[in-house]
């Protein structure tokens, strides 16, 4: 492994030791280099990656830097072991945050999880509560201790000392052109962006796990449970610049959830792993059909995960403005996309200036593949 600094102090990894040459483009535009390789990517079939030009080849080795925000619980675990065990990617750092739990349930149950992968990566604690909201928890789908009170023992690392929004803006600061991931309330972003609004630009994705575009929600009838929890610090992120793709719950529901031959299969590979990620879901499978009538394991955070590390599992995407209802008692939460892009006229140009003027347009997806998804899951279990 080797870094390369530029000289606007972006550091990206090449897995090559030496001798490549892909010009000065890459060294003066690292960051917009990272972007063009995601879009080349995704418009290119899998077999050109194996193109012998040596630029492809190079390209191909540069690896993503992830930052992972989570309040662990069930679906967490899962995304954070699709991560943790990617060939493709490295994760810098695990930031905790209350949401489905208590914020030290959910750090015991990121380094439970780290430890699971054999990843010594630091777990930094976040924020106990939203921004200027009691916390709600999620007990009721993911058990109290959040991974369906199996009696997991408690980990043996501690977490890190800084706090975690420190530790985003730190991270973002040493490592410009990093992947965030958000896997829960988005609280501690929005801590790290009150303090340091600038480390928003040097973000080149910001992956949500969250929201219910143009549809129903989870948690109540407007809203998913990660944007609802904390609706202040979800405005703030999407008013911020930040360059977000929302993965709605929508995505992670019907076909995309894993139904009885998916869990026999990925029971099949006789892995720790598999069954860590199926038995930690037995409570969010109770849950699930209990919420929607559904049967099967409904994962939204290794749904997310999966298109954080490869966005060609997204089928139909668009760019929108998007807000967040934080007023109402009946829509709080509410993630409401500009989907016929009419933010900009008469009637709502007043209304929706702060979005326009603050935020850039969010990509929104649409659908993604299951069935390539559902690889991206037995890929990290077998
Ligand atoms: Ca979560």
């Amino acid at each position: 492994m080797k870094s390369i600094s530029s000289a606007r102090g972006l550091r990206v990894e090449i897995e090559a030791p030496s001798s490549f040459s892909i010009g000065t483009k890459q060294v003066l535009f690292p960051l917009r280099l990272l972007r063009a390789l995601q879009s080349w990517e995704s418009l290119l079939p899998r077999q050109a990656w194996r193109h012998s030009r040596a630029e492809f080849v190079i390209l191909r080795r540069v690896k993503p830097l992830f930052l992972i925000d989570t309040d662990t619980a069930s679906d967490d675990a899962v995304a954070l072991i699709m991560a943790l065990l990617s060939p493709h990617i490295r994760v810098l750092a695990i930031t905790t945050v209350a949401g489905n739990v208590a914020v030290q349930q959910s750090t015991r149950n990121a380094l439970y999880t780290a430890e699971l992968c054999g990843a010594d990566v630091p777990v930094f604690m976040g924020a106990e509560k939203p921004l200027i909201r009691a916390h709600e928890s999620a007990h009721w789908f993911h058990g109290r201790d959040g991974l369906g009170d199996h009696g997991y023992p408690p980990p043996r690392r501690a977490p890190e000392k800084q706090p975690a929004a420190e530790a985003i803006i730190s991270t973002i600061e040493s490592h410009p052109g990093l992947v965030m991931v958000t896997l829960g309330p988005l609280t501690n972003v929005a801590l790290a962006l009150q303090r340091k609004p600038g480390i928003a630009a040097s973000v080149s994705r910001c992956v949500v796990m969250g929201g219910a575009p143009c549809c129903e929600g989870n948690v109540t009838p407007a809203a998913e449970y990660n944007i609802w929890c904390d609706p202040e610090a979800a405005r703030i992120v999407l008013r911020s610049g930040l360059p977000v793709e929302l993965v709605g719950w929508h995505l992670c529901r019907g076909g995309a959830a894993l139904n009885v031959d998916d869990i026999d299969h990925a029971l099949s590979f006789n892995t720790a792993l598999a069954r860590f990620a199926i038995e930690c879901n037995s409570r969010a499978r109770e849950a699930y059909f209990e919420q929607t009538g559904e049967h099967g394991i409904s994962l939204p955070d290794p749904v997310a995960m999966s298109v954080a590390l490869d966005p060609t599992i997204v089928t139909q995407q668009s760019e929108h403005y998007v807000d967040i209802e934080t007023a109402s008692e009946l829509t709080r939460g509410m993630t409401v996309v500009d989907r016929l892009n009419v933010s900009a006229n008469d009637r709502n140009r007043a209304v929706w200036a702060p979005v326009m003027s603050k935020g850039a347009k969010a990509k929104v997806y649409w659908t993604i593949d299951n069935q390539r998804w559902k690889e991206a899951l037995y890929a990290a279990l077998r």
